[in-house]
C-alpha cells in the first residue's frame, strides 16, 4: 500500500492565524475572514455545494464549499471525502438559519491535509467493536466534553488541597504489600522477585505526614477486580489526602469541602458541556450545600431493611445497597462507623465501641454511590499489630508501616477519591468506561 496517499505533506502555511471554532459563533465575527483547521465530522453534497461540518477541540461548524467559487473538481472530491480527514479552511463567517448553531463559514480556500479512507466508525457499531477502536472512537464530540469536565475535576481537586495547606507528593506505584486486601492485587515481576502495582498511596502518604503534616497525591491506582461492573476499572486515578493531627471529623469536613468545590468549579467552568451531555444541573447543584448528612452504618442497615433490602448488620454494602440508600437523599452523604470485619486493617477502632471502625465513605446521590473511602488511622502500635494478625496479614511485611507507630505516632486521617467515579456522577453517565480514554478491565487492556 502506498501510504503517501494518506497525507499531503507538501502543505505548509505558517503565516496564517487560526481561529478556534467555538469563537466563530458570535455576531461580531459575521463578515470576518477566518481560517480554521480540524477534522471532517459530517459531510453532504447538494447540487454544486458541499456542506462540510468541521470539528476541532473546541466545537463543530458548518463550512460551505460552492463549486461556482472553488470549482467542480473540489466539490466532486468532497462527495466521497472520508470522515475524519483533516482540513484547513479559510472563508467568511456568516449567519445561517439552517446551519447547526446558526453560523457557518463560506469557504474561499479549502485544503485537505490528511486523507481518511473508510473511517472504521460509521455509527451503530456494538460496544466491543467500539472498544477495539477506542483510539478512534474517542474523537466523538461526546468525549471531548467528558474529558474537558475531567480536566476541571482534576484541576479543582488539586486546587482544593493546595488552597487548604496540603503539599503535593509523589508516592511510588510499585509497592511491596497490599493496602486494600490481597484479592485485587496486580503482581509484577520485579527483577525476579514479587512486587505489586499500587492500590492506594495511603501507606506511603502516612509516612510523609511526619515530614509535611498535610499531603496529597494524584496517582493511578490498580485493582484486579474480578467482575466487570459499571463502576469498577482495573486502572483508575486516585486523589488521596492524608493529614497529621486530624481526627475523622476533620477529614470528613475536607472530604465534603473537596466534593462541593469540585462541583462548584465544574458548574462554573463546564456548564455548557454538562448541558450538552444532558446533565440535570439542578440536581447537581444540591451538592454545593455542605455539611452533607452523616449516616451511621447502623442507621443505613435500618433504612435498607425498611426498604425491604435483605441485609444484616455485618454485611458489606455493595452497589445495589448503595443505590437504594442514596435515593433517600438529594446530596452526597457520609456513611460512617462500619463493622471492623468489613474494613481494612489500618482503620482506627472506635475506642467506645471497638466492634466498629472510624471509617467513612462518601456516597454520591441519584444512585451513584461510593466516590470516597477514608477515615482515621489506627495510631497505636499494639492495636495495629493485632488488626494485621486478625485480618490474616503478615506483620513482618508491614514492619515499616508499623514503625510509623513507634517513632512519634500522632492521630491522623485521610481518604481516597476515585476521579472516574466522580466524573461519572457529575456528568450523569451510566458507565465508568466513558470517563477514561483507554479503560482497563479484566480481559481487556487494548488499545
Ligand atoms: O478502596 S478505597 O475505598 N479506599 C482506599 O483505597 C484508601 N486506601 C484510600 C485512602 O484512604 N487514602 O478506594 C477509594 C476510592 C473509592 O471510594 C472509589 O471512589 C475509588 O477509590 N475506587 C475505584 N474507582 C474505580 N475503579 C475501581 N476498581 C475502584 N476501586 C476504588
Amino acid at each position: 500500500m502506498d501510504f503517501s496517499l494518506f497525507y499531503r505533506s507538501t502543505w505548509v502555511c505558517k503565516s496564517l492565524e487560526y481561529s478556534r471554532i467555538e469563537e466563530l459563533f458570535s455576531e461580531e465575527k459575521v463578515g470576518e475572514r477566518v481560517c480554521i483547521r480540524g477534522w471532517i465530522y459530517r459531510r453532504s453534497v447538494v447540487g454544486r455545494k458541499a456542506f462540510i461540518r468541521v470539528r476541532d477541540s473546541s466545537g463543530v461548524i458548518q463550512v460551505v464549499v460552492d463549486a461556482s467559487r472553488l470549482g467542480d473538481p473540489l466539490v466532486d472530491e468532497l462527495k466521497d471525502i472520508g470522515l475524519e480527514a483533516s482540513v484547513v479552511v479559510c472563508g467568511v463567517v456568516r449567519k445561517s438559519e439552517r446551519a447547526p448553531g446558526g453560523f457557518e463559514v463560506e469557504a474561499d480556500s479549502f485544503s485537505i491535509i490528511g486523507y481518511s479512507r473508510d473511517f472504521p466508525i460509521k455509527g451503530g457499531e456494538g460496544i466491543d467493536y467500539l472498544l477495539d477502536n477506542r483510539h478512534l472512537w474517542i474523537r466523538s464530540p461526546k468525549y471531548s466534553k467528558i474529558f474537558k469536565i475531567k480536566h476541571t475535576v482534576l484541576k479543582a481537586g488539586r486546587e482544593y488541597f493546595i488552597n487548604h495547606g496540603y503539599w503535593e507528593v509523589t508516592p511510588p506505584i510499585i509497592t511491596a504489600s497490599a493496602c486494600e486486601g490481597g484479592a485485587t492485587l496486580f503482581p509484577i515481576d520485579y527483577f525476579g522477585s514479587k512486587a505489586y502495582l499500587s492500590q492506594s498511596a495511603q501507606l506511603y502518604l502516612e509516612a510523609l505526614i511526619y515530614v509535611l503534616e498535610k499531603v496529597f497525591s494524584l496517582t493511578p491506582s490498580f485493582r484486579a477486580e474480578k467482575s466487570r461492573t459499571r463502576r469498577h476499572l482495573a486502572e483508575y486515578w486516585h486523589l488521596e489526602p492524608e493529614a497529621a493531627w486530624y481526627h475523622m471529623d476533620d477529614m470528613m469536613r475536607d472530604a465534603e469541602g473537596l466534593v462541593s468545590y469540585i462541583v462548584e468549579r465544574v458548574l462554573e467552568e463546564r456548564r455548557s458541556e454538562l448541558i450538552d451531555l444532558g446533565r440535570d444541573i439542578e440536581k447537581l447543584k444540591k451538592a454545593l450545600n455542605t455539611p452533607y448528612p452523616r449516616v451511621k452504618y447502623d442507621e443505613a442497615i435500618e433504612i435498607l431493611q425498611k426498604k425491604g433490602v435483605n441485609v444484616e448488620w455485618g454485611d458489606d454494602l455493595g452497589a445495589d445497597e448503595e443505590r437504594v440508600l442514596t435515593m433517600e437523599f438529594d446530596t452526597p452523604i457520609h456513611l460512617t462507623h462500619f463493622p471492623r470485619n468489613i474494613k481494612s486493617f489500618y482503620m482506627k477502632l472506635d475506642r467506645s465501641r471497638p466492634e466498629v471502625v472510624l471509617g467513612f465513605d462518601v456516597l454520591a446521590p441519584e444512585g451513584y454511590g461510593e466516590i470516597i473511602g477514608g477515615g482515621e488511622r489506627e495510631d497505636d502500635y499494639n492495636t495495629l499489630y493485632q488488626r494485621l494478625v486478625e485480618q490474616g496479614l503478615n506483620p513482618d511485611e508491614y514492619k515499616w508501616y508499623l514503625d510509623l507507630r513507634k517513632y512519634g505516632s500522632v492521630p491522623h486521617s485521610g481518604f481516597g477519591l476515585g476521579i472516574e467515579r466522580v466524573v461519572m456522577w457529575i456528568t450523569g453517565l451510566d458507565h465508568i468506561r466513558e470517563t477514561i480514554p483507554f479503560p482497563r478491565f479484566r480481559e481487556r487492556a487494548y488499545p
